[in-house]
């Protein structure tokens, strides 16, 4: 019996194609030449599970490549991240810490691939200086954002996917078929399970694809634990995370005839509680399940004194368009912006401002 299923066709991306090709040719002359080849990848700062998951991974599979390969994250990873064992990373925080890897990266006239994340003036911090010292032909980028690049054999940008860790996913992949060999093994399958299932709002996202679902199953086959990384991620709930949201759901107003709710947290409250980012991640995805809201936002205040805004939409509005007004960016439904210099009840206005023309375009375009 035959299971007739059109549908599900494996499609290989052009650009997956492209960079497994790209990557096969580096491998091919590093080996011509007797040389090591180096690789520095650089995900977003304040790391989340698809900038992690994808770093981690590619780092890996580069290793199982025979390259040199190192993960260059802003900051320490939080314990959350235990599970996918991936101590084999660096931080590079200051200018300092910058400096001596930028001597190494020309030096090794080494290779930086950007991974979830294709803004390097502001998503790297210190890091900049890394992506600015490599060769531009030794640049790669693999991410899923609205970019200022454009897509090349090297830089594998998709804004239409719903995490990075596809990207990866699929790239893997390919040089799996193309070398007839392993480079997916659990702890990887992990670590771009992880990035799926977090970067999808729990696989909720209309950018879930039929072959999503096909990455799931062979990531699955490949030892993948996504029952533990569902609870890790949205069930588990620390004592500082109850209470930082008890704080930011009484703390909501609701704008323009409750179709827009916003929270606020002070840093003096973020503060009090100790909370952390995790603690604080998965709040305005909450708020925007509040019946009749279009678009939610939470707020928060930095101890340096910017705001953070993370912004949910539910079907009718368009979270990076109100991201773009703000000098941010993101996806449909999940996008953010962060105000400099500012309080809550600053940016409260501003953001609203933001919301108003997407309210409007979105009633006269007659957008469902
Ligand atoms: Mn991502």
């Amino acid at each position: 019996m035959e299971l007739k299923e059109p549908q599900l066709q494996w499609h290989w991306r052009r650009q997956t194609l492209l960079l497994a090709e790209h990557l096969l040719k580096i491998k091919a002359e590093a080996a011509a030449a007797g040389e090591k080849v180096h690789f520095y990848i650089l995900p977003h700062h304040r790391a989340d599970g698809d900038a992690i998951g994808s770093a981690m991974a590619l780092q890996r599979a580069l290793w199982r490549e025979g390259f040199v390969a190192q993960a260059v994250f802003a900051e320490p990873l939080s314990g959350l991240y235990d599970y996918l064992d991936c101590r084999d990373y660096a931080v590079c925080a200051t200018a300092e810490e910058a400096e001596a890897l930028r001597e190494k990266i020309v030096l090794e006239k080494a290779y930086v691939c950007l991974v979830d994340n294709s803004a390097p003036s502001t998503r790297l911090g210190a890091r900049e200086v890394l992506f600015n010292a490599c060769l531009p032909a030794r640049r790669i980028i693999i991410d899923h954002h609205i970019s200022q690049f454009t897509a090349s054999a090297a830089y594998d940008i998709a804004p239409d996917i719903v995490a990075c860790c596809v990207q990866v996913s699929e790239l893997l992949l390919a040089l799996e078929a193309a070398e007839n060999c392993h480079l997916i093994d659990k702890n990887t399958a992990e670590c771009l399970m992880t990035g799926i299932v977090t970067d999808s709002g729990q696989l909720s996202y209309e950018a879930m694809s039929a072959q999503v679902y096909l990455i799931m199953a062979i990531l699955k086959n490949r030892g993948a634990d996504q029952e533990l990384i569902n609870r890790l991620h949205y069930h588990l709930c620390s004592r500082r995370q109850l209470q930082i949201e008890a704080l930011a759901f009484t703390q909501t107003k609701y704008f323009f005839a409750n179709r827009c709710l916003v929270a606020k947290l002070s840093a003096a409250q973020i503060q009090a509680v100790q909370a952390t980012d995790q603690d604080i991640d998965g709040i305005s995805s909450k708020l925007r399940e509040v019946e009749g809201v279009e678009i939610a936002v939470l707020l928060r205040q930095t101890p340096k004194g910017n705001v953070i805004g993370s912004i949910r939409t539910s079907l009718t509005a368009d979270a990076q368009k109100i991201a773009l007004q703000l000098g941010g960016g993101g996806h449909k439904r999940a996008s953010g912006f962060t105000i400099y210099n500012s309080t809550p009840e600053a940016a409260e206005p501003l953001f609203l401002q933001a919301c108003r023309e997407q309210l409007e375009r979105t009633d006269e375009s007659g957008e469902q």
